[in-house]
């Protein structure tokens, strides 16, 4: 009810709609319409009541309800179904969960804060209420394990043109999964899978994005290392915008990728990474090692050019920019 009222409300906008249309389009009475309008503004949306004219949407809240997230999206299955937390441990735990139980291919997992949010190696992600993305995509492409690394550099691909789209900035992507604006973290990327041998059964993309968190905000381990939209561009950006545009490029990227391979996205990946090629220290599980980064190859693995002249291929690892000694 909620939200057909709402989708009037909508649909009048800028216009004010009488009380008695609605009640006439949904069967119900005066009271009830007036009840969910209490809830709508509980729920942060503004809506004026004119006296003998009705109610008049008057501005939406930058939370990332279903109802806002698909209301005019632009993609055939990304993001049609939202599952929405106000507060979640970690939206990827979530959503591996749905997709283990079935949950429709495109499915979005959306939380305004999490309290147990990772990235790799279950390093920790700071997710703050209300200011950032942190979401989780559910997709079940039908590919073999090993085709999976370069889906998490089309994301980061698709997430550098919605920053540049919504806020006008240009983002630099950093192997495998980092998204930096001047030389500080804006946003990583944690792809996690239930697969088989040869076949995967649900990827989940996992994306962390620094939207409107202020500098003192952050712990002091990442005030030195990590930014945000807002900090970068000194203006607050709507989280539900920037949201919709990710999800729009990100399924374009998916169909060129599922249509003709990563070829194409790896020309563009290569554009905007900010270090090919780079002076930098690769930390593996293991060891470390330096060197210049000659390429990323289509398999989305880094070759790293050794002092030795030695050409190393590096599937996953942690790479830095800064202070290779
Ligand atoms: C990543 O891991 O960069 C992937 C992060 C993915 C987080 C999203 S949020 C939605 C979804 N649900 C989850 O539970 N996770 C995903 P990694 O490359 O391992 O980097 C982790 C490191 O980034 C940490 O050890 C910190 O140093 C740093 N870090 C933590 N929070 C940060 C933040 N908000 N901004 C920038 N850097 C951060």
């Amino acid at each position: 009810m909620k939200k057909q009222i709402l989708y009037l409300l909508k649909n009048g906008y800028p216009q004010a709609v009488s009380g008695e249309s609605i009640c006439k389009a949904l069967g119900v009475s005066r009271t009830s319409v007036w009840k969910h309008i209490q809830v709508l503004r509980k729920d942060g949306y503004e809506i004026a009541a004119q006296p003998n004219v009705g109610y008049r949407l008057v501005s939406v809240p930058d939370f990332l309800y279903p109802e806002e997230v698909t209301y005019n999206l632009d993609t055939d299955f990304l993001g049609r179904t939202v599952y929405y937390y106000k507060e979640a441990d970690s939206t990827n735990q979530i959503a591996k969960g749905l997709a283990r139980q079935g949950a429709a291919d495109g499915s979005l997992v959306v939380a305004e804060a999490q309290s147990a949010g990772h990235g790799r190696l279950s390093r920790g992600w700071f997710s703050p209420y209300g200011k950032g993305i942190w979401c989780s995509v559910i997709l079940y492409p039908k590919i073999n394990p090993i085709e999976v690394p370069p889906i998490t550099m089309l994301t980061s691909v698709a997430i550098a043109r919605a920053i540049k789209e919504v806020v006008g900035i240009e983002a630099g992507i950093k192997w495998p999964n980092d998204i930096y604006l001047k030389g500080k973290k804006v946003c990583g990327i944690l792809t996690e899978m239930g697969a088989e041998m040869e076949q995967v059964k649900y990827l989940v993309l996992g994306v962390g994005l620094n939207v409107n968190i202020e500098a003192e905000d952050f712990p002091s381990p990442l005030k030195e290392v990590a930014t945000s939209l807002k900090i970068e561009s000194t203006q607050p950006v709507s989280r539900l915008r920037l949201l919709q545009v990710i999800l729009k490029e990100l399924e374009k990227l998916y169909f060129v990728w599922l249509k003709e391979g990563f070829a194409p996205i790896l020309i563009q990946w290569k554009k905007l990474c900010v270090h090919l090629p780079g002076l930098v220290r690769l930390d593996s599980l293991k060891e470390s090692w330096e060197g210049w980064t000659e390429d990323v190859d289509l398999s989305g693995a880094l070759l790293l050019r050794l002092s030795t002249g030695e050409i190393r291929r590096f599937i996953t690892g942690e790479i830095s920019l800064r202070e290779v000694t």
